[in-house]
């Protein structure tokens, strides 16, 4: 058995700003005595994202989980109730959203060379009741936004993204949160850019603005209208202070990340056994997540069996994504085929990655997996 590192290693952890820029930072809370409600810090922030993810709306959340339900708020006002085929291999809060908001899951199967929704299977899932099509841009590899585009557009489709973990990802040049009509980046701690908790639905259409606004505040459409249904799910200044300080460090957390990427994949190609994602070249990554996947009839021992080794070396990897969100009790009574998701769902593990980790820490990883599976 390899050795027990002295240090745990979790599969992520948080990127922050320095203590005291911080403690200084939010300062000016105290001086303007408003905490939340649209407060001036959350409207900086919302502009500064903007322009760094070079899109034409933003609004901002508490989390990812409530853009998401408030998109399907909103869809479910302007469609009614129908059916929204969606990724089973995602993390639940995607096929929650839907599901809470009163849409039937379609599940449509994933591709094996990058784990995102299988376009090519979408059209047959079609029927009278479709009106949306909902996937994730899963560790922040995108989906085939192009012809997810002309599938929606033939038949008359909304297409919201779950972009929890493409935040700064880009295709063909042009920013992922352009792609679709609507997108949600999650800005949880565990994501690549954190405001703690938060997260925020980008569009191209100026009208939902005020929608999101609306539903995001309780239904409340002016000091003495409430229009609708709603939640509270408003990002207060604290969560945007801490946005404004990590942005600025975004871009240097995206190029370790990637540095890291480069090792694990230098360090792990030649390990039979390990399937490693075959990154495109129109695509600029964020490095958000590092995947394997465990063939386990080349590796010697299953998924399952490694990351117990792992943690007994005190790294802690991560099934993400198992179990499969359609073999959940909420789920499994919509039948559907999955023979792909089902099979990477079983096999993948993710290894520690994150803005500020260290060479010796992907080396220490890289090298316990090595170590596994030589049986020393
Ligand atoms: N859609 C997708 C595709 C998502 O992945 C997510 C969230 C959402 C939607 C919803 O967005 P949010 O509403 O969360 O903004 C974690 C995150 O809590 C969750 O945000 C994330 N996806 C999911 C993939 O990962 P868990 O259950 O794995 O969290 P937990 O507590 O086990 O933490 C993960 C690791 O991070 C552990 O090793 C501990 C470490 N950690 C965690 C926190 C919170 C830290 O070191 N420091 C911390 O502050 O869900």
């Amino acid at each position: 058995m390899p050795k027990k590192l002295k240090k745990a290693l979790l599969v992520v952890e948080p990127s922050m700003p320095d203590y005291e820029e911080y403690c200084k930072a939010i300062k000016s809370i105290w001086n303007a005595k408003w905490l939340t409600n649209n407060g001036p810090i959350h409207n900086k922030l919302t502009l500064e994202l903007e322009h760094f993810l070079k899109v034409p709306n933003v609004t901002l959340f508490v989390n990812g989980h409530s853009a998401l339900d408030c998109a399907m708020k909103r869809l479910r006002e302007e469609r009614g109730e129908g059916e929204i085929i969606m990724t089973p291999f995602t993390f639940v809060s995607t096929n929650h959203a839907a599901f809470m908001n009163g849409f039937t899951p379609v599940f449509c199967d994933i591709k094996k060379s990058d784990y995102t929704i299988d376009e090519s299977k979408i059209e047959d899932l079609i029927t009278k009741k479709t009106v949306a099509i909902l996937a994730t841009h899963v560790y922040g590899y995108p989906c085939n936004v192009e012809e997810i585009n002309k599938i929606a557009k033939k038949h008359n489709l909304k297409v919201i993204y779950d972009a929890a973990h493409a935040f700064g990802v880009e295709v063909d040049g042009k920013t992922i949160g352009n792609y679709g009509d609507i997108s949600m980046f999650s800005f949880h701690a565990t994501k690549v850019f954190n405001t703690i908790e938060g997260g925020a639905l980008v569009y191209k259409d100026s009208n939902l603005k005020y929608d999101f606004d609306r539903i995001k505040d309780f239904g409340i459409a002016g000091a003495e209208a409430i229009k609708s249904i709603g939640l509270n799910a408003k990002m207060n200044e604290f969560q945007a202070t801490m946005g404004l300080l990590n942005l600025r460090d975004v871009k240097k957390n995206i190029n370790n990340r990637k540095k890291a990427v480069q090792l694990y994949y230098k360090m792990l190609s030649e390990v039979s056994g390990i399937v490693l994602s075959a990154l495109k070249d129109n695509v600029k990554y964020n490095y958000a997540y590092m995947p394997i996947l465990i063939d386990e009839k080349k590796f010697g021992m299953d998924r399952n069996q490694l990351y117990d080794k792992l943690v007994e070396c005190n790294i802690f990897a991560r099934k993400y994504f198992y179990p499969l969100i359609s073999n959940i009790d909420t789920y499994k009574s919509f039948k559907a085929n999955l023979p792909v998701a089902n099979y990477v769902s079983d096999r993948i593990l993710c290894l520690p990655l994150y803005g500020h980790i260290t060479r010796e820490d992907v080396k220490s990883v890289c090298e316990a997996i090595k170590a596994i599976r030589n049986g020393k």
